[in-house]
């Protein structure tokens, strides 16, 4: 048969399902590698565009995977390496709530960091619980550094409608703590999606349906790729350096510090800790920015 293009929907141990022209096809890698993977935990994530040979019952394998646009990637703690997340997106949507679990700012801060040049889109649900002013006030300074910021509950139907008609037409990445509502969000979003999302996810011991493993749902008007609930986010960058241009707010200051290249950790005249100190960098943005410093040392220091 004809080789096909198809896009990646899940894969789950080596078994990847795989969309195209209206059909699935359950395949595997041709060969076991990719031509040119690099070292990453898996060399394909939904969202991901391949290059298939359709064979009997809906199977087929992969030969390869079209040049992605972009890639959303964490540091896999468990096995040491990147973990692409999420392929060809529009945008991160990285989901809190102000309790429940608690708003929880260096997540977020974190999932920025991973999403590169990505759009970020920051969303605050469960807003029918009471929300803090801390809370809100980091919410409109993320607002304020540029990202999109949107506030949702389950019980306020209109606030999913507004969130829906800004995500129409997009491909995005959801992302967030276990707990906060991605799930429940998601088959807001895309009810077509519900029974879907129940059925790939598995019970937990309290009975709970979780995610395991990405999977790319799609309706009409919005595609959602769902990534599993994460407790804490590793960045997969292992150059300290790179991490300051990943805050917009240092990276457009990065170039007045005298020492160069600085990593706003002490050094003479730097022109970071003096705007941390005179209020124009928020400082609990700046205390994240060092964490994750710390974090990548400590990586390093563990692999070597
Ligand atoms: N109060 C409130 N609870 C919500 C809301 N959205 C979801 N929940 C509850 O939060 C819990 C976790 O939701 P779930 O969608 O499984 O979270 P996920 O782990 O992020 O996918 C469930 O008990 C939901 O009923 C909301 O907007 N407000
Ligand atoms: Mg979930
Ligand atoms: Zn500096």
């Amino acid at each position: 048969m004809n080789d096909l293009v198809g896009i990646i929907e899940k894969g789950i141990n080596n078994i990847y399902t795989v969309f195209s022209e209206g059909e699935h096809y359950l395949c595997r890698i041709k060969g076991k590698k990719l031509p040119g993977s690099e070292a990453v935990y898996n060399p394909i994530a939904p969202g991901d565009r391949v290059i298939f040979t359709p064979a009997a019952h809906n199977s087929g394998m992969i030969s390869s995977l079209i040049p992605r646009r972009n890639r959303f990637v964490r540091w896999n703690m468990k096995r040491g390496l990147p973990q692409i997340m999420a392929a060809n997106i529009d945008a991160v949507m990285c989901t809190a709530s102000p309790d429940n679990p608690p708003f929880r700012p260096r997540f977020i801060d974190r999932v920025i960091v991973c999403a590169d040049s990505i759009p970020v889109i920051v969303v605050l649900n469960k807003a029918d619980l009471p929300i803090n002013d801390e809370t809100s006030a980091r919410m409109n300074h993320y607002r304020h550094l540029g990202y999109s910021v949107f506030q949702t509950s389950a019980y306020y139907t209109e606030t999913i409608e507004t969130l829906r008609h800004f995500l129409a037409g997009k491909t995005i990445a959801v992302v967030g703590q276990s707990g906060v509502g991605k799930s429940t969000l998601i088959n807001a979003l895309m009810p077509e999606a519900a029974q879907k999302t129940a059925t790939i996810s598995e019970k937990n011991n309290r009975g709970k349906h979780i995610t395991n493993f990405a999977v790319l749902l799609k309706s009409e008007y919005l595609t959602i790729i769902d990534t599993p609930g994460i407790r804490e986010i590793q960045v997969p960058i292992l150059d300290l350096h790179v991490i300051g241009s990943r805050f917009p707010e240092i990276a457009r200051l990065q170039e007045e510090c005298s020492f160069q290249p600085c990593l706003h950790r002490g050094e003479p005249d730097c022109a970071v800790t003096a705007a941390v100190e005179e209020g124009s960098i928020l400082a609990d943005r700046y205390e994240s920015y060092v964490r994750i410093l710390e974090s990548i040392e400590e990586l390093k220091r563990d692999a070597y």
